[in-house]
């Protein structure tokens, strides 16, 4: 069975100093460059946002980043900006090893909708492609590492395992940012998908 790496948003920006910073996010980097080599493949996401998107808390008059507006598609927490196409921010963290990936999947570039997951929008219809990537590629099982455990794993976990794939979440190669409990509601819902989750 072929198994991928799938490394969510290992990005300057959700690294101590970045934008939206995720707490002792550097810690993962070189455990997740050593265990890229176990897998018949490693796919990277990269959230990448136009300066104009929707989730940006500056984008909404008088809003506070980390308060929480309804969207079409649901409710969207609003963010700091962050992952702006073409900046530092935006770029993988300088000690990932991205030449060791298959893939790079871009994701969030849609002004009008997030897309936390590396599958769909936040609408959790519009496709990434990465699905279709994965299914022709005959790849069925994924471990998730990556930033941050409670949103943009949590969601392509979540997605993942709606799909059909078998899940399992290195915890330990995962940082989170933890908001209001986010992070244990986040874990209960992977486990309770039935994703593994495996904190060594
Ligand atoms: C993420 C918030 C906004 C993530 C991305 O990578 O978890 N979180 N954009
Ligand atoms: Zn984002």
């Amino acid at each position: 069975m072929k198994q991928a790496l799938l490394v969510i948003d290992v990005q300057n920006d959700f690294c101590p100093g970045g934008a939206l910073a995720v707490d002792k996010a550097n810690e993962i980097i070189e455990p997740v460059n050593a265990v890229m080599r176990d897998f018949d493949a490693v796919i990277l996401t990269q959230d990448w946002h136009p300066a104009n998107h929707a989730s940006f808390a500056s984008n909404h008059a008088g809003a506070a980043p980390f308060s929480e507006v309804e969207m079409s598609y649901g409710p969207q927490i609003l963010w700091p900006d962050h992952c702006i196409q073409g900046t530092k921010g935006a770029e993988f963290h300088p000690d990932l090893d991205t030449d060791a990936a298959d893939m790079i999947l871009r994701k969030g570039f849609d002004p009008s909708i997030d897309s936390y997951s590396a599958f769909f929008d936040n609408d959790h219809r519009t496709p990434t492609g990465l699905d279709g990537y994965l299914k022709t590629r005959a790849i069925f099982d994924l471990t998730v590492v990556g930033l941050a455990t409670d949103f943009c794993v949590n969601y392509s976990v979540l997605d993942a395992r709606r799909l059909g794939y078998d899940v399992k979440v290195r915890g330990d190669l995962c940082r989170a940012i933890d908001l209001d409990g986010s992070l244990a509601k986040a874990i209960e819902g992977m486990r309770s998908a039935g994703a593994v989750i495996d904190e060594r």
